[in-house]
């Protein structure tokens, strides 16, 4: 076994990562070829990501960080008496997606959505951009990570030709677990076919927990491709690669490359980012649009005849 030396062990959902190097691997940068959107394109198709190291500018990030940290103290997501850049988990144990923290925070938005974050979009997509006002903020705890998904099955309403920007709030190394993508995964025709075609949202008008899906936020289903890493990476004979991101890095994605994250093992809340970018002139998923998103909300289900 030829192991891949540039990882100590690694882990996700609870479970080490195969070191092969026919497993795991590096992230390839293109930050050498950020002016040229073609060359980016064919990457992006190749591998199914862009890793951007050092995109954003390090202090704006910084400042963002020092914002939407000290609003997480305030909610005990991170310890109050301590300085909220180290991000020292707080009494509150929740894992939700922040996007009301992301939405008050002024210097977030305007590194996300302003900038060398548009520019960006607009050179990849050659014309006006638009994004998705809802932001996954995420205060990762010590624990486990994102298990295995792909963007598609919830926000497929709008256009496929929606990119993901993954954004690291802060240095995020391999113990507070960074995020990690199946290389060529969005290759998959049987995907393409199958999984990415499914909508977490949508629910059959026959099934026994109808009125249930239909009238409350649950869902009948969590989009997860396979809760286990390890095995899906077998199954596909695909790679999964990732790294020790820092303050300034972007990784974008389309939504049907999978993904996931590390597990953080650190004793520190890991503060990333993921939103969305698009054509303006293509059709939007309205599920993330407007002052109140409708996000996966009882107002988004959608019965179907099954
Ligand atoms: O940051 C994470 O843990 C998950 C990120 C993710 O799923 C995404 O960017 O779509």
């Amino acid at each position: 076994m030829v192991t891949s030396t540039a990882f100590p062990p690694l882990r996700a959902q609870d479970q080490t990562l195969d070191p092969d190097a026919n497993a795991l691997g590096e992230l390839r940068r293109s930050d050498d070829v950020v002016e040229a959107p073609a060359e980016l394109w064919r990457r992006m198709e190749e591998d199914g990501y862009l890793y951007l190291p050092g995109y954003l500018d390090r202090e704006e990030v910084f400042a963002a960080r020092r914002d939407v940290m000290t609003r997480l103290a305030n909610e005990g997501l991170v310890a109050p008496d301590t300085d909220p850049m180290d991000g020292v988990p707080g009494p509150a144990g929740s894992h939700r997606v922040l996007d009301d923290v992301a939405r008050a925070s002024g210097l977030l938005r305007r590194l996300l959505y302003s900038g060398a974050m548009v520019r960006l979009y607009e050179r990849l997509f050659g014309e006006e951009v638009r994004h998705f006002d809802f932001t996954w903020l995420r205060g990762i705890r010590p624990g486990r990570g994102t298990a295995p998904h792909g963007d598609s099955v919830f926000m497929n309403r709008g256009t496929p030709n929606l990119l993901t920007a993954w954004v690291p709030l802060g240095d995020v190394d391999l113990r507070l677990g960074g995020l990690m993508l199946l290389e060529r995964s969005n290759q998959l025709e049987e995907f393409r076919r199958g999984y990415h075609t499914r909508d977490v949202d949508a629910y059959c008008e026959n099934d026994e927990e109808a009125a249930e899906l239909a009238t409350t936020g649950r869902w009948g289903w969590n989009g997860v491709v396979s809760p286990d890493p390890v095995q899906l990476r077998a199954d596909l004979g695909l790679r999964w690669v990732t790294g020790e991101y820092r303050a300034g890095d972007v990784v974008t994605f389309p939504m049907y490359t999978l993904h996931a994250s590390l597990d953080n093992t650190s004793d520190r809340v890991r503060l990333s980012c993921d939103l969305r970018y698009q054509r303006a002139s293509e059709p939007v998923d309205a599920r993330w649009v407007g002052a109140s998103p409708t996000a996966h909300g009882a107002a988004s289900k959608r019965g179907l005849i099954c």
